[in-house]
């Protein structure tokens, strides 16, 4: 890792990085414009829907639903939403790994699982136990196992955990499916497959045994892969999506089976977390995760590239007053809405254009239609710090031997970084806790090795029968808060069924929150935060109690109670405190601009004014006001704590007084140099004052028809008002 240049000096450009140029692009998957995007698992038996439902599951970009609930509204359930909302994506629920014993008789509407037992249904394969008695996964005593909570041995009904692994089995399903749902009137967007399970440390499913073919998580997440890849693959030959139940992101070597999924060939549409940041499953009225599992659980979330990512988070608390307090599993108080906002501060820390969302509790658990007043309230606007890095960074060094491509393909920012010479090396140098190497995969690409902090950390084969671009190559998570470098290098090797040797460096990622570490009664604590254009979010996800974290400028701490408030009644504050596993949502207060021409400004008299325009200056909005005559005036009524006169200085320019709640009249004399309509003209800030009580205030501007120049014009442009 020597002589690197900067890119400036190693890349040129070439006008086609591929031999094969005429390739189509592959159509990029778009994710929610919303500020807090949301999904909706409504499934099993909750009340059948009506009309006035429609609004309410249109809200959601992500639906999971049972087939049954096709024809519960009219003209059908779907188009009803649809009507509403056309972006909304309808997902068909399906079991995915298990398949039932005793569902052979039941209409393929009502069917949630395979339903095959002993009956073909037409499949061509016939029927699983009939035909198919190999498929079935086996315990070390050479029984079948099955869902011990979903099964009822007593009454011969059984989920039996099917061979994911195996190709038979996930041909049988994709063709099964396709019969009962692609096929079929209530066809939707896709299909949500569950237990399609990342690890089996901790399945879905409380199973009657470990299987012998994947007895521990490597074999079992490499199959259940094989799995969800070859699904995925044969839904979208049918022009349908895939949603999969995954979980286990809190551990390592599930997050490393998402990440594996997410670096395969055929990544799932949608990955379900269905446990995130605070779940309802345990002793405790809440359980919050470790910190290092929660924060496992932030980056898998923000790393996944080329799946959307939802993440679930519930309490066992209910809205109703009593039952919205209780004990958390740390033995510390919680609430109702503290976890809610705790969940959802977590996830807009990683959020990236990919995450949904979703909270319930468990008065309702599926059978409702979840929705809070939060998702519509609250809009911090854009993230301010960019979690991707172009090639073109200058945090990004090469070695000799890098090209510059940017017109064959659609490359992220327009352009890509490649090479065939073994040995190069693009390097980035990152502060954060997880990284991703966005490049691409294609029938001429090679194979790179990956170098982390100067160790090496995989080998990466990027051939692809079919281009993916801009895919996520490889990911790591987790690790520690500080620098450091992540390196791509060429190797000159590919896969036999490659054509050609070519690595791509499209873009990094990095994770998008920022770690300050608060002192505590009880020691250090990380508390996260992360900027957006219009506010903060910050989250404690330690069991200690932050007494006071300073805010990078003084802002509105939004909380359930006064999220229907107007922004102007809650309270500006410049610290914020920040118990155990709580979340703090905040607006900045930025400075308001008022026009000349706005309704809390009056001119008197009227026709003492004249509207000016860009023959005059570049005024603000494009106008302003001016009057010469003496005794006019000008006056803004504003709420606020400071305000700036914002005019023009000019060769006839005046003086004019200003006065505050009718104090004092201050003399500005507006006189300058430059002859109105010079180009460059514009105006400043003439008057300001700051310090104000926290209220309503009047500013009066008033013509003297005085002046140390050739005329007594006095400009008013807008005002700025600091609240
Ligand atoms: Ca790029
Ligand atoms: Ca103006």
């Amino acid at each position: 890792m020597v002589d690197r240049k900067p890119i400036t000096v190693a890349l040129r450009t070439a006008a086609c990085a591929f031999l094969l140029c005429t390739a189509s692009p592959l159509a990029a998957q778009t994710g929610s414009a919303k500020f807090i995007p949301t999904f909706l698992i409504y499934y099993a038996g909750g009340p059948s829907l009506v009309a006035t439902d429609a609004p309410k599951l249109a809200k959601f970009d992500l639906i999971d639903i049972d087939r049954f609930r096709y024809d519960e509204m009219g003209p059908n359930t779907w188009a009803a939403i649809k009507a509403i909302n056309p972006n909304s994506q309808i997902y068909l629920y399906e079991m995915g790994s298990e398949a039932p014993s005793y569902l052979d008789d039941t209409p393929q509407l009502f069917l949630n699982g395979l339903g095959r037992y002993n009956v073909s249904r037409g499949h061509p394969m016939g029927s699983l136990n009939g035909d198919h008695p190999e498929l079935f996964l086996l315990d070390s005593l050479g029984n079948r196992i099955y869902d011990v909570p979903y099964s009822n041995p007593a009454a011969n009904q059984y989920w039996h955990l099917m061979d994911f692994g195996a190709a038979a089995y996930q041909s049988y399903w994709v063709t099964a499916v396709k019969a009962d749902i692609v096929d079929q009137p209530w066809v939707a967007d896709g299909v949500f497959a569950d237990n399609c399970t990342a690890t089996n440390v901790i399945a879905f499913g409380a199973y009657s045994g470990i299987p012998v073919k994947y007895s521990n998580d490597v074999d079992w997440s490499s199959a259940m892969n094989s799995f969800a890849g070859a699904i995925s693959a044969g839904l979208h030959g049918y022009g349908q999506r895939l949603w999969c139940n995954r979980g286990n992101t809190r551990f390592p070597g599930g997050s490393t089976a998402w990440a594996n999924l997410d670096a395969g060939a055929s990544p799932p549409d949608v990955l379900l977390e269905e446990g995130a940041f605070a779940v309802m499953w345990g002793p405790s009225d809440v359980q919050f995760f470790p910190e290092s599992d929660w924060k496992r659980q932030l980056d898998t979330m923000t790393a996944i590239r080329n799946s959307k990512v939802a993440m679930l988070s519930h309490t066992r608390l209910w809205q109703v007053p009593g039952m919205d307090t209780g004990t958390d599993n740390w033995g510390r108080p919680v609430t109702y809405w503290q976890t809610l906002w705790y969940s959802l501060g977590s996830f807009l820390l990683g959020k990236n254009g990919n995450a949904y969302f979703m909270f319930h509790d468990s008065s309702g658990g599926y059978n409702t239609i979840w929705w809070f007043d939060e998702y519509d309230k609250i809009d911090l606007g854009k993230a301010t710090m960019p979690t991707r890095m172009e090639e073109t960074a200058p945090s990004i060094t090469y070695t000799a031997g890098w090209l510059e491509d940017a017109s064959s393909r659609p490359w992220s920012g327009g352009s890509t970084a490649y090479s065939t010479t073994a040995g190069a090396q693009a390097s980035l140098t990152f502060t954060g806790t997880s990284v991703s190497w966005i490049g691409a995969r294609g029938p001429q690409t090679g194979v790179a090795r990956v170098w982390l902090d100067g160790a090496l950390v995989a080998e990466v084969d990027t051939y692809k029968a079919t281009e993916e671009i801009q895919a996520n190559l490889f990911s790591a998570t987790n690790l520690p808060a500080g620098n450091h470098t992540l390196a791509i290098e060429v190797t000159g090797l590919k896969n036999v069924a490659s054509t050609n040797t070519y690595i791509m460096v499209d873009a990094f990622d990095v994770n998008p929150y920022n770690v300050t570490t608060a002192m505590t009664a009880s020691g250090p604590a990380n508390v996260y935060w992360r900027e957006f254009e219009n506010g903060y979010v910050y989250v404690n996800p330690t069991q200690q109690d932050v007494a006071s974290v300073p805010l990078l400028q003084p802002a509105r701490q939004l909380t359930h109670d006064n999220i229907n408030s107007p922004p102007e009644s809650i309270p500006i504050v410049g610290a914020v405190a920040l118990n155990s596993h709580n979340a703090a949502i905040l607006l900045k207060t930025p400075v308001k601009r008022l026009q000349e021409d706005d309704a809390a400004v009056s001119a008197s008299p009227a026709g003492a004014w004249v509207r000016r325009g860009p023959e005059v200056a570049a005024f603000s909005g494009g106008a302003a006001s001016s009057s010469n005559a003496p005794g006019a005036t000008a006056t803004l009524s504003f709420t606020g704590t400071g305000v700036s006169w914002v005019g023009l200085e000019c060769s006839v320019c005046g003086i004019a007084t200003v006065s505050i709640d009718g104090g004092a009249a201050t003399s500005v004399s507006t006189a300058g140099a430059a002859v109105p309509g010079t180009p460059g003209l514009a105006s400043k800030a003439l008057f300001t004052a700051s310090g104000l009580a926290a209220g309503t205030h009047s500013l009066v501007i008033t013509v003297t028809g005085t002046t140390t120049s050739a005329d007594a014009h006095i400009f008013v442009d807008a005002f700025d008002v600091t609240p």
